[in-house]
């Protein structure tokens, strides 16, 4: 018997449980800044590329136990760590008008909190995966608003390819949309210089440079045009462009951060010799542009077909590092899982 996409996703939650599959997306127009911390509504919009590499699998199954229970990696998370997942299901078990608890099992493919993303495909595959389980069939805009509570970024990770997030003003007008991309097709390499867990987390230091930086108003003033002139250059297709603008805008977000008391400085000294390194090879004719994030880990965006030549010249510049290649991936969606929680193989797509 063959099931329509639609009776698929329905077999997948039936019995309470989903298993959503998210990719992690790297901003070209950076979200640093929120004016709502509770809501997470950022002080700007952005635009990310979802990427086909290192996704997030997770399940959400309905238990009778009397608490949740969080793994990361197989290991039950505790804490604030725990409770940021929990508060989480918390707002789905609000939206379903339902109080069962869950197990939520999650496996990155990425290092965890070493700033590749990996609270966006996290949260975006959690949004999934709880909504179908509990029995919700949001559509993509509901489920980037809920995604987006639990990180600002997984807003994004919802969508394929190219997704902007409309800063809005409060919880219904703050959501990501796909940005169509005719003509463009982007590619990355992420390099690998430090997979330890940062020291300072993205959500303190967003806050503390919104609160000291002097720099911080800058910023809110100058992203929404950079952003607009991120989106002429995607409709024109225009990568000279986007890659410029996405590495100037890295840059000012990372001088808002340095502006901050005390500074907030992600990047050492091998990042440093990587953006030397993108520079040399743009140089070459290799067009390539730098782009990083709350971490000291390098993004180097290209055209697709470059990304294998770029990986291997970053790796005979820098061989003990790691590389991540990466295109264009497809945003969140629910998957078959094999008994025991691993998941199985992608079927369909599962959310509207
Ligand atoms: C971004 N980053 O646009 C920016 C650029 C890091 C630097 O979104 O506090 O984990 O959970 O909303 O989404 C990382 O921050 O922060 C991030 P929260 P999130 O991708």
């Amino acid at each position: 018997m063959t099931l329509t996409p639609q009776q698929l996703a329905t077999t997948a939650s039936e019995d309470g449980r989903a298993t959503a599959l998210a990719n992690p997306n790297i901003a070209l127009v950076k979200y640093w800044g929120k004016r709502d911390e509770a809501l997470i509504l950022p002080w700007t919009g952005s635009l990310s590329l979802t990427l086909d590499a290192a996704p997030t699998t997770t399940t959400v199954r309905l238990t009778d136990a009397a608490d949740d229970v969080v793994l990361l990696g197989g290991r039950a998370l505790e804490g604030t760590a725990r409770s940021r997942v929990t508060r989480f299901i918390d707002l789905v078990r609000a939206l379903a008008d339902r109080d069962e608890r869950v197990t939520v099992d999650s496996h990155n493919e990425i290092p965890t909190g070493a700033g590749l993303a990996s609270s966006a495909s996290g949260f975006a595959a959690l949004a999934l995966a709880a909504s179908t389980a509990f029995g919700l069939d949001l559509d993509r805009r509901a489920l980037s608003r809920l995604a987006r509570r639990g990180s600002g970024s997984a807003s994004r990770s919802i969508f394929d390819g190219i997704a902007v997030w409309h800063a809005g003003y409060d919880d219904e007008s703050s959501f990501a949309e796909a940005v169509p991309a005719r003509g463009l097709d982007l590619g990355m390499v992420l390099t690998v210089l430090d997979a330890r867990a940062k020291s300072v987390s993205s959500r303190d230091g967003m806050r503390r440079t919104v609160d000291t930086s002097p720099y911080y108003p800058a910023w809110v003033e100058r992203t929404p045009v950079e952003l607009e002139e991120m989106l002429a250059a995607i409709a024109r297709a225009d990568f000279t462009a986007v890659g410029t603008i996405a590495e100037r805008n890295a840059m000012r977000m990372h001088a808002t951060m340095l502006g901050a008391e005390p500074p907030v400085r992600y990047w050492g000294p091998a990042s440093v010799e990587l953006l030397d390194l993108v520079a040399n090879l743009r140089g070459d004719g290799l067009e390539c542009y730098a782009t990083m994030d709350a971490g000291p880990n390098v993004k180097i965006l290209c055209r697709a077909d470059a990304v294998d030549e770029l990986a291997t010249r970053i790796l005979e510049a820098q061989p003990d590092i790691g590389v991540i290649p990466a295109r264009a991936g497809r945003g969140a969606r629910l998957i078959t899982s094999e008994p025991g929680g691993s998941a199985g193989e992608q079927t369909t797509e599962g959310a509207r």
